[in-house]
């Protein structure tokens, strides 16, 4: 059978970049090795005794999940030992890990990273993602600073996630294009498995948890009855899909059309969904192949980041689709002001 993997495939698009000299491929085969250990416990979690809640909770205020600490720890290590970054920004930690260590001296890039997204699926068996997203660093030298950080979805130099479902795949992106591997666990490899990847630019899925409904926006409860309604030219009524598990919903809009919308509400006035290492690598790549990611206003890569753990609303998928919501949300939020 004709395999690429993972690392092949990072090494032959090296040639993409004539001034790379092998640090984000490297970057890129390391979040592999980490992903490759994570999928390991996550497909045993009722069987490793590491199910349930370590009892702390994370800065979000969240109950952390044992493997929410037990995949951020990977990550972590991963990135210290690869010695291609020089701090890491986690969902799970407060403040920035910046990291002054020989190996790391000459690293280029910092990442951020939610390292298990959708982790209240864990106990039931419900697909979970890590997402990540990768920029070159503004400080000269040293450690990595919160400036780091502080960049446009526009400067990411490279995005992806990794899911952990019926079977584990990393879909990742530099900017040219979009290609998924599956993980082979009879050779412990990702292979080639989904090559440049494109969204429809309609799609009759929709991804919204309807349970919200009464504290959307106008805007979106008149798109959701729009998505409701008898429509054949449209095709509509379109279908309602919600896993509650972001990478997973949003993967599978990627790869079959659809729009997943997490909006502001009034319990969540900023949205839910964090701008940094969940909305911006994911806006990445849904824009690489073809979708669109707003936050109902404005292109979700033109957001400046004020703050680490910053939220926003978000809106991916087909791009006609999301230009519908947002042809929704300005035509009612002008008649609601
Ligand atoms: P709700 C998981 O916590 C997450 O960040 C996304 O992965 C998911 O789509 C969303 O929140 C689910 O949130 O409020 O619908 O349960």
């Amino acid at each position: 059978m004709n395999v690429k993997t993972l690392g092949q495939f990072v090494i032959e698009k090296q040639a993409d970049f004539p001034y790379a000299k092998g640090e984000l491929s490297r970057l890129l085969r390391d979040i592999g090795i980490a992903s490759k250990i994570v999928n390991r416990e996550v497909s045993k979690a009722g069987l490793a005794e590491i199910l349930g809640e370590t009892g702390d909770t994370n800065i979000q205020g969240e109950k952390v999940k044992k493997l929410d600490v037990f995949a951020n720890e990977q990550f972590i290590a991963a990135f210290k030992a690869g010695g291609e970054v020089c701090a890491i920004a986690s969902e799970e930690t407060e403040d920035i890990i910046s990291i002054d260590s020989e190996i790391s001296k000459t690293a280029k890039y910092v990442v951020a990273i939610d390292p298990l997204d959708g982790s209240s699926n864990i106990d039931v068996n419900v697909s979970v993602g890590t997402i990540f997203s990768i920029y070159r660093r503004k400080s000269l030298s040293g450690p990595g600073t919160l400036e780091d950080f502080m960049q446009r979805g526009t400067e990411q130099v490279a995005a992806g996630y990794v899911i952990y479902g019926s079977s584990c795949m990393m879909v990742y992106t530099t900017g040219k294009g979009v290609n998924g591997f599956t993980l082979d666990p009879s050779i412990g490899e990702f292979c080639l498995s989904h090559p440049n990847m494109q969204t429809k630019k309609d799609g009759l899925v929709y991804s919204v948890n309807e349970g919200n409904y009464l504290h959307f926006p106008d805007g979106i409860k008149k798109y959701i009855k729009y998505c409701q309604e008898e429509d054949k030219a449209t095709q509509r009524p379109y279908s309602s899909r919600y896993i509650g598990s972001g990478v997973a919903d949003i993967h599978r809009n990627l790869i079959t059309g659809g729009v997943y919308i997490y909006p502001c509400t009034t319990k969540s006035p900023n949205g839910k969904l964090r701008l940094l290492y969940e909305c911006n690598p994911l806006a990445f790549i849904l824009e690489q192949a073809g979708g669109k990611a707003s936050t109902g206003e404005k292109r979700i890569m033109e957001v400046d980041l004020k703050e680490l753990h910053q939220r926003t609303p978000l809106i991916i998928g087909s791009a006609n689709m999301v230009d519908t919501v947002m042809d929704f949300i300005k035509k009612y939020a002008s008649q609601t002001a």
